[in-house]
């Protein structure tokens, strides 16, 4: 007879083996084949809808394709810039060989010196992409470590919640500020995603730069795709 306490620890033995085989088998897939598809200015432009994606959302200038070619250990598949508002369409990478899975790195919300044409433009087409696409996974809201959530990403998410769209929460650039402030930051951002049906309740705490997090979203992102 096998006694209540051992089947625990069997399944929790059991479940770091998952989690440890979901992380190398993610490492391995992002390692490989990684194929910028193509850049869609407009709705009509998608491809078509054939396999699961991750989009990946959040202010201007927050990191969201830094994290893309970190993610991918590629330089510069996707295209970053030191001024907000670099990427302007919704561009989509094909993982895996054959493909597995699509990533998408949108263009930023929240960038105010863009024209006001160009912005309710972005807003669209982001929105209608997050509500609407049959095949989206799941959604990663970027939050610059340093800045915390502000107005307009509350306003995301619950857009978000409303569409029941779930979503990971997902810190930026931790290696900019100190680990007393990170702890803080990370704490208040945890409070608020509480707040929201459609967030994670864990954080994902990350830097481009110095590859904090990058294994742990890796795997998470091949969980979301398996979902
Ligand atoms: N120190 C540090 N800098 C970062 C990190 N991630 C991004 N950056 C810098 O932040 C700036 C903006 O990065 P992008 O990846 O272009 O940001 P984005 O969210 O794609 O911006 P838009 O496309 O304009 O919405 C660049 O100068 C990056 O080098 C990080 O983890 N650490
Ligand atoms: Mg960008």
């Amino acid at each position: 007879m096998v006694s209540a306490g051992i089947r625990a620890e069997f399944s929790m033995d059991q479940h770091e083996d998952d989690t440890a085989a979901l992380a190398q088998e993610a490492r391995k897939l992002f390692s490989g084949r990684v194929d910028f598809l193509l850049s869609a200015p407009q709705l009509k432009f998608l491809p078509e809808p054939e396999f699961p994606e991750i989009a990946f959302a959040g202010r201007s200038n927050v990191g969201k394709s830094s994290l893309i070619n970190a993610l991918t250990g590629r330089k510069a598949i996707a295209r970053t810039s030191v001024t907000p508002g670099r990427t302007q369409e919704l561009n989509f990478f094909e993982i895996g060989d054959p493909t597995q899975f699509r990533l998408v790195d949108m263009p930023g919300y929240g960038f105010a010196k863009a024209p006001l044409k160009v912005v309710e433009n972005w807003k669209k087409l982001v929105r209608t992409f997050l509500r609407g696409r049959a095949v989206l996974k799941r959604t990663m809201v970027l939050v610059d470590s340093r800045h915390g959530l502000k107005p307009v990403d509350i306003e995301m998410m619950t857009m978000l919640d409303e569409a029941a769209v779930g979503y990971r929460i997902v810190l930026t650039k931790a290696d900019k500020i100190k680990a007393s402030a990170l702890e803080e930051v990370r704490a208040r951002t945890a409070a608020e995603a509480k707040k929201h049906p459609a967030a994670y309740p864990e954080l994902h705490v990350t830097s481009s730069e110095k590859g904090m997090g990058l294994d742990e979203l890796r795997a998470a992102v091949l969980r979301d795709v398996r979902t």
